[in-house]
């Protein structure tokens, strides 16, 4: 058997990782052909334990602990010394292995190595991620448009909009930003994987018109910022609560996201901007007076809270930038 797929309840739904049975030491002892004894020394000598605790019952080995064991056992055997076996095992990303797993290697120097080869690897590192998570991200990884839409639009289907964005989606956007932040390589990835969300997210909000009698709801990104998919992220949310709004989408002039305000009088305007670069509180300030006022919301690290004009409000996540635009509304 494959060394690193000994773990059970691998890759495929997104609770397999917690369903996946936790085993005793004598089971793991039993699997990896070693003493008990010796899994108790590699867990006291190296921190090499089980990472569970069970009140008033005995710590029991996840999936990712039996893989993290796996690797020390196959270093050690190929004559590594323990505690640089032991050093190369706890680098490994703590997450649990499916049979299809794409889990790097380590090779004897200790350097991480993905299975397919290639420089830098084609996996990402999504410590304690459950399956949906890692689906998503050997999809995104192959760019395999096709699978990313269809993971995307199951999962959308099955937990909804804010779980899907914040358990699923962000993990795996995290992980392809901070890849690329690491080696420069990915940004096909990371526009493949905001195309096909997107297009997902879109679906759900288009299907949705705005609320009958009340002033519209209006979402863009700030001038230059190509970091839309929160926008996305926002309007599907909206969606699920039957609220319909117009989404101006990335980089919109300042000027023209006046010219929507004035024509459209929305009763919320909301502005994300991802980057410093294009969180200019000037654009804010220049916002026409409507009467009834417009709440204006913004989010997005890139904002600056405290110079902000103080007619604006700073929305932290999805769910509280949901809320204020329901408040907006008088919902
Ligand atoms: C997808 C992506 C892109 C796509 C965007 C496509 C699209 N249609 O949106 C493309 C390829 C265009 C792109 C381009 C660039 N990108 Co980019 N990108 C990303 C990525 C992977 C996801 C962006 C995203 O949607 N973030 C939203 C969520 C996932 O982020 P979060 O941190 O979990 O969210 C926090 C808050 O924002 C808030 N929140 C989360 N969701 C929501 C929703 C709402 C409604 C609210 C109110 C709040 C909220 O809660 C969280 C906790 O604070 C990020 C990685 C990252 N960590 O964000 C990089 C990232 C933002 N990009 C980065 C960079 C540098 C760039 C480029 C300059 C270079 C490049 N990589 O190509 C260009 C610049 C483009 C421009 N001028 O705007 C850097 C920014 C670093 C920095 N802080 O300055 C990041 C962080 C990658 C990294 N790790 O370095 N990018």
């Amino acid at each position: 058997m494959d060394e690193q797929r000994i773990a059970e309840g691998g890759g495929g739904s997104s609770s397999d990782a917690s369903l996946a049975p936790r085993l005793t030491v004598a089971a793991v002892a039993h699997r990896l052909g070693v003493a008990p004894a010796t899994l108790r020394t590699w867990a006291r000598r190296y921190g090499l334990g089980p990472s569970e605790h069970e009140a008033g019952a005995h710590r029991r080995y996840t999936p990712a602990d039996v893989a993290r064991l796996q690797t020390m056992r196959r270093l050690t055997l190929e004559g590594v010394a323990p505690a640089e076996a032991a050093r190369v095992a706890l680098a490994l990303p703590l997450v649990e292995p499916g049979p299809s797993d794409d889990a790097p290697l380590p090779d004897r120097e200790g350097r991480l190595r993905s299975r397919r080869g290639g420089p830098g690897g084609r996996v990402l590192a999504l410590p304690g991620a459950d399956g949906a998570v890692r689906g998503l991200g050997r999809a995104a990884m192959a760019l395999d448009a096709h699978a990313v839409t269809a993971l995307v639009r199951e999962e959308v289907a099955r937990s909804g909009v804010l779980h899907t964005w914040d358990h699923v989606l962000r993990p795996v956007l995290v992980a392809v930003g901070a890849r690329w932040a690491a080696t420069g390589e990915g940004v096909e990835v990371e526009h493949l994987l905001s195309d096909c969300t997107a297009v997902v997210l879109r679906e759900i909000a288009s299907a949705v018109p705005e609320l009958p009698g009340r002033r519209p709801v209006v979402l863009s990104c700030a001038p230059e910022e190509h970091h839309a998919l929160p926008l996305h992220a926002l309007a599907a949310g909206l969606a699920e609560r039957g609220v319909g709004v117009r989404t101006l989408g990335p980089a919109l002039p300042a000027a023209a996201l006046q010219a929507a305000v004035r024509r459209t009088g929305p009763a919320a305007l909301f502005v994300w901007s991802q980057l410093p670069g294009t969180a200019d509180p000037a654009v804010l300030e220049a916002l026409p007076v409507t009467r009834p006022p417009t709440a204006v919301v913004v989010g997005g690290p890139g904002w600056a809270p405290d110079r902000l004009p103080r007619r604006v409000t700073v929305a932290a996540d999805l769910p509280h930038a949901l809320e204020l635009v329901d408040r907006a509304l008088g919902a």
